[in-house]
């Protein structure tokens, strides 16, 4: 081989290795030119990515990503960590699958030795794909347009020939293509962040709150224990969420429609118009997740504003035992129709309207069941002959019965006085709590704590059934300590009467912990 032959060889390689790394460049910036025109919505590449793998990651992966990292998450401050590893993941699935579309064009514009071909051709397949994978044409052509921008000042400066070196060329090409895909990411972040829908766009008929909600959240404020480091009785912002999107849907309302099907006598549809105009109701309502662990933070309790499901279905006269609830994000959650009789659709969340992040325009809450059945984005009523399984159900949890009875242990106070308050919530679903018992050190007394007021169920108007209870009480105990180190050990008796089972569950899955919350307190 002459020194020439090997010569072309090796720039043959470093030629090709640019080629990779320009369009690896091309494929940051397109992400980047996606999330500049889409916002945090689903036109934007990383939304079907994330789906995609949240649809095709195997159970067990997903199980881990969701719950586990959640709930470690949870336990470092770091809100849904799950969902944020799996949205870097679809980021970086997002960036490779874009460069490698990118790379055949590169390598054609090259073989023809146009530029304005690999230019263009770059372009237009990032947005054919794009355009293919969010079914979002026009929020496609950002993307379009970064990867062909990103390409073109790789070429405009390889261009700027000092030596005919082609070693610096494919350099030069590449360096600009990183300034190039430096500027778009950065561009991309600063628009995509303003185009990103921050909070629910507010109806008219929904602005401002009316004077039945504040009466029932003064009733809550009211009720409230006064225990320093406790969420009062409505957690408000602080609620937690839990769903299996990174992007939660965006929902157009002009658009959306929630529909009765499967085995009814009729379908029947309701628009947004027609739920706010049926007579508003309203609800004290706790949901907590069946991945929650014993002691761990989801759970919580709101006020919200709707209309009873059951009004909604009886129209279309249902004729099967079972239903599924069917969701804008595809999720499903199937359950006995019994469960649906105390059923809320609620469209409002204390003072304001239902956010993106819990099911905008509007979610069930199913009193006194594990939070999965209670749908966010629902859109569909499928009303079934015999059970089927639900998305959760189908990855081996047993999420759709009613919850187990806890008392949580979150507030911890040392008083002035020498002596120590703890404090923390108890639920029971439907069941109520009696009575929430306190052992200091292990020992077999149990002192019975104080209860914070029960707060009413809701309201309902003329015709409909009473609403159920199914909020959550605060409880409150102030002891003198003993010397030394400590345990606080904490249960609750539900309103049947029953004890909170002792046995301690190794993990929230599969069908939601067990056990009794114990502390171990210095003085
Ligand atoms: N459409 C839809 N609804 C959903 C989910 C979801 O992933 N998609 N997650 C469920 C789960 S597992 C729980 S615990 C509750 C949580 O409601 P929140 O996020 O408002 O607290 O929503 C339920 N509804
Ligand atoms: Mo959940």
């Amino acid at each position: 081989m002459t020194t020439k032959s090997r010569r072309s060889v090796a720039m043959k390689v470093r030629e090709e290795r640019s080629t990779f790394l320009i369009a690896f460049f091309v494929g940051i910036a397109s992400v980047a030119g996606s999330y500049a025109s889409a916002g945090y919505t689903q036109a934007f590449i990383a939304s079907p990515i994330t789906s995609f793998l949240a649809w095709g990651m195997p159970d067990v992966v997903l199980r881990f990503a969701i719950v586990v990292l959640t709930g470690v998450g949870e336990h470092i401050g770091i809100e849904h960590l799950g969902q944020q590893a799996n949205l870097l993941l679809a980021l970086v699935f997002s960036t490779v699958l874009l460069a490698s579309l990118v790379v055949p064009m590169l390598l054609i514009g090259r073989e023809l030795n146009s530029t304005a071909a690999s230019v263009v051709l770059a372009g237009s397949v990032t947005w054919l794909a794009i355009t293919i994978l969010t079914g979002a044409p026009g929020a496609a052509v950002g993307a379009g347009l970064a990867s062909a921008f990103v390409v073109a000042v790789g070429a405009l400066i390889a261009g700027f020939e000092t030596a005919p070196d082609s070693t610096s060329t494919a350099r030069r090409q590449v360096l600009g293509s990183v300034a190039a895909a430096l500027g778009v990411g950065i561009l991309g972040y600063m628009l995509g962040d303003g185009k990103s829908p921050q909070s629910t766009p507010e109806p008219a008929s929904l602005r401002g709150s009316d004077e039945k909600i504040q009466e029932l959240l003064a009733i809550a404020d009211k009720r409230s224990l006064d225990v320093a480091g406790l969420k009062g009785l409505v957690s408000g912002d602080g609620f937690y969420e839990v769903d299996i999107n990174n992007v939660n849907p965006a929902v157009d309302v002009s658009e959306w429609t929630l529909t009765v099907t499967g085995n009814v006598e009729q379908e029947v549809t309701y628009s947004y118009d027609d739920i706010l105009s049926m007579d508003r109701e309203y609800r004290f309502s706790t949901l907590r997740c069946v991945s929650d662990t014993l002691n761990g933070g989801e759970m919580d309790n709101d006020l919200w504003t709707g209309v009873p499901i059951m009004d909604l279905i009886d129209e279309a006269n249902p004729q099967g035992e079972f239903v599924m609830l069917r969701a804008v994000d595809d999720y499903y959650e199937e359950f006995a129709v019994e469960a649906l009789r105390d059923g809320f659709l609620a469209y409002g969340k204390n003072d304001g309207v239902l956010p993106r992040g819990h099911g905008y325009p509007a979610r069930a809450l199913i009193p006194g069941h594990w939070g999965e059945i209670s749908v966010k984005w629902i859109n569909e009523i499928q009303i079934l002959d015999g059970p089927e399984k639900g998305f959760w159900e189908k990855r081996g949890w047993h999420g759709t019965g009613p919850v187990n009875t806890i008392a949580k242990l979150h507030a911890v106070n040392h008083l002035d006085n020498g002596k120590i308050q703890v404090g923390g919530h108890a639920y029971a679903g439907t069941r109520g709590i009696e009575r929430v018992e306190v052992s200091v050190s292990g020992d077999d007394a149990w002192n019975t704590a104080t209860l914070s007021e029960k707060l009413p169920a809701g309201t309902s108007t003329a015709g409909s059934k009473p609403p159920v209870r199914n909020a959550w009480r605060q409880w409150e105990f102030t002891y003198n300590p003993p010397s030394g180190e400590h345990t606080v050990t904490v249960r609750a008796v539900d309103g049947s009467g029953a004890l909170q089972p002792q046995k301690q569950s190794d993990s929230p899955y599969p069908k939601g912990s067990t056990g009794w919350v114990t502390r171990t307190i210095t003085p």
